[in-house]
């Protein structure tokens, strides 16, 4: 007779007991319940029982050891002599017996810890989304596609080495500019001796409480953010034991598996982008090794059903999400769209296609998307491949996305023509619909929201002088003095913003408004936290004209920093440029020794250094050499046959 306990437990029918009429609802619900109930004792017996044997077993084993004369062949470690008296009784003395003991203890224990840990591990797995779980289980897969990959992985094929033309030197000749090139070089030794006393190890510096700081982009990690921002810049200022003590830190202390929930543009930009800058720079094999380690940590954040990467990654668990903040779940153009440049040195350089194929794959599914204005919005869903809100901007949210696919193609010798005819395309749309002249003259990159231009600037967009002045060679029906010239507009609105202030600093935001122009109007823009944007486009335009006044702006830039934001500590950040007296928001940025220091060395260096034609500096102005892709092998790349 078959029992209902014997009934398949998975069966989803379970027949009731005959115990009444089955005519009556609520019986058959209470002969349900109680053949549920009858069923759990019956689990919970068995469970009981399987655990009881578990963890007893062991102890009642003990005592037939010592009668059953079996220790033989359950302890092959047994001294039979002991026992000789009393042949088929086995007895395990003193040291033995206790060693014995311990051994089993010690089992237990870890018997009941896994358990306990998987019981926990079960329990977090449970609060997770379905989201969470599904690409958790989809970074395991690619670990072990990885891994496999791995272990056939022949070494890689060679490739041939860029030219790296210009990587030291620099000295100008004239002896002023020489004495100001020294004085930049100065303050770089202030901010990083400062942060190697105070904040070593920690992302960034807070030069008055003098000790580490980090913000959410780097999650909870300290992964060393100044050091690897600051490699390259020690490198071309010759600080040369500086340099060799950040990549012993390096070598020694920077591990990726930790678990903490990162930017993966903020990461690509300065800590994959640093460290490929410095591996060119110096040749030293550690940094491209920790550039790749780095990589393959972020690709999980690809993941979604676009392969639009997430904002942000754990670079432990793979699990990838957007920030709170934007638009309707939306990842961020500027970030999902400035992967390009070093995404395609990481293949260059592992002769493995997969980042490359990343890369492509976002900007084809850019190019078949409907731009409102031929602009594009800052947010795009990732889930559904939909833009979110319609915002554009050269500033923040946007800026560095347009300034990839110009740079895509410089990197690539010009031969990248897909990218350079959508930046082309771009800068059209933007020219038409969000640079405008103000009443008193001043040329500025308005933000489009939803069918208005607003009449502000950040100082974001302030990098888009020199974009524009970069890209000016090669541009459409040979336009290249306008956009030599438009750079040089920005470059002067951008001074002003500066040259209207208190400090001679610039603010993080300015409008142009009625009356007001080029100066911040609510509080909570007044701020300067450090920015290289202005100073980068100065330095643009110098190499590009020599026009003696870039170097002017750019030393009242230095000189405005000094006198206002070094401190003892090191170099902090203000929070009003409108005050005389300057309050400071303790802040010494990875980005100031990684661009805002480098640019201006530059821009008092010649231009043997660094020279455009071979570097192209990717966006935290990490320089990567111009790779002459036609020469190259990647599998599946049009570009590099
Ligand atoms: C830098 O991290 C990069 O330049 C980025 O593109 C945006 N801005 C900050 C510094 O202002």
């Amino acid at each position: 007779m078959t029992t209902p306990a014997l009934l398949p437990l998975s069966g989803r029918r379970i027949p009731p007991l005959n115990l009444g009429p089955p005519s009556f609802p609520h019986h058959r619900a209470t002969l349900r319940l109680s053949e549920k109930f009858i069923l759990l004792l019956i689990l919970s017996a068995f469970i009981t029982l399987c655990f009881g044997a578990f963890f007893f077993l062991p102890d009642s084993s003990k005592h037939k050891r010592f009668d059953l004369g079996l220790e033989d062949v359950l302890i092959p470690h047994v001294d039979a002599s002991k026992g000789a008296k009393n042949p088929g009784v086995f007895l395990i003395h003193g040291p033995d017996e206790h060693r014995h003991r311990e051994e089993e203890e010690r089992l237990r224990n870890k018997i009941r810890a896994d358990h306990e840990k998987a019981l926990e591990e079960a329990k977090e797995k449970l609060k997770k989304s379905r989201e969470e779980i599904r690409a958790e289980i989809q970074t395991e897969k690619n670990k072990v596609v990885q891994e496999m990959k791995t272990k056939e992985k022949k070494p890689l094929p060679p490739v041939p080495i860029p030219n790296l033309i210009g990587i030291d030197g620099g000295d100008p000749e004239d002896n002023d500019i020489r004495k100001k090139r020294e004085k930049i070089k100065e303050m770089m030794k202030h901010a990083w001796d400062n942060y190697r006393i105070y904040g070593w190890g920690h992302n960034e510096l807070r030069p008055i409480a003098r000790k580490g700081h980090s913000t959410n982009i780097f999650g909870s990690s300290q992964m060393g953010a100044t050091i690897v921002d600051a490699l390259d810049t020690l490198y071309i200022m010759g600080l040369h034991d500086e340099f060799r003590d950040g990549q012993k830190w390096i070598e020694h202390n920077l591990d990726f598996s930790v678990n903490s929930e990162v930017s993966v543009f903020e990461v690509n930009i300065r800590f994959i982008g640093g460290l490929l800058a410095a591996y060119y720079l110096s040749g030293e094999e550690i940094f491209k090794i920790k550039a790749v380690q780095l990589a393959e940590k972020l690709l999980p954040a690809f993941n979604t059903p676009t392969g639009i990467p997430w904002a942000m990654v754990n670079l432990k668990s793979g699990v990838g999400r957007n920030w709170g903040w934007a638009s309707a779940g939306s990842s961020i153009l500027a970030e999902f769209g400035t992967l390009h440049m070093e995404f395609v040195h990481l293949s260059y350089l592992t002769g493995d296609p997969v980042y490359y194929k990343k890369v492509m794959h976002i900007r084809k599914l850019l190019q078949k998307m409907d731009r409102p204005n031929g602009l594009y919005p800052n947010y795009l869903n990732p889930r559904t491949g939909r833009w979110g809100q319609y915002h554009t901007s050269v500033g923040g949210l946007g800026d560095s996305f347009y300034e990839y696919l110009l740079k895509a193609w410089l990197m690539s010798d010009k031969t990248d023509h897909e990218a350079r005819k959508m930046y082309d395309d771009a800068i059209e749309a933007i020219e038409k619909h969000l640079i405008k002249k103000s009443r008193g003259g001043l040329t500025f990159i308005g933000e489009w929201k939803n069918g208005h231009l607003e009449k502000k600037m950040g100082h974001l967009a302030c990098f888009a002088g020199g974009m524009f002045a970069l890209g000016a060679d090669g541009s459409r029906m040979d336009k290249a003095g306008h956009y030599l010239e438009l750079g040089a507009e920005i470059a002067r609105t951008c001074h002003e913003s500066y040259d209207r202030t208190a400090l001679k600093l610039g603010p993080e935001s300015f409008k142009f408004d009625g009356a007001v122009e080029a100066v911040a109007v609510r509080q909570a823009e007044k701020y300067y936290i450090l920015r290289p944007e202005v100073i980068e486009t100065y330095w643009y335009l110098w190499r590009f004209t020599h026009d003696p006044r870039y170097r002017q702006w750019g030393w009242e830039a230095a000189l405005a920093i000094e006198k206002y934001c070094r401190v003892s500590g090191g170099f902090s950040g203000v929070k009003d440029v409108y005050s005389s007296t300057p309050t400071h928001d303790d802040v010494q940025q990875s980005f100031f020794l990684a661009e805002t220091l480098k640019y201006l060395y530059l821009l008092f260096s010649s231009d043997d250094l660094l020279p455009l034609d071979h570097w192209v500096f990717n966006t935290e102005a990490h320089p990567l050499p111009v790779l002459h892709l036609a020469n190259t092998t990647l599998s599946g790349n049009p570009a590099v046959r």
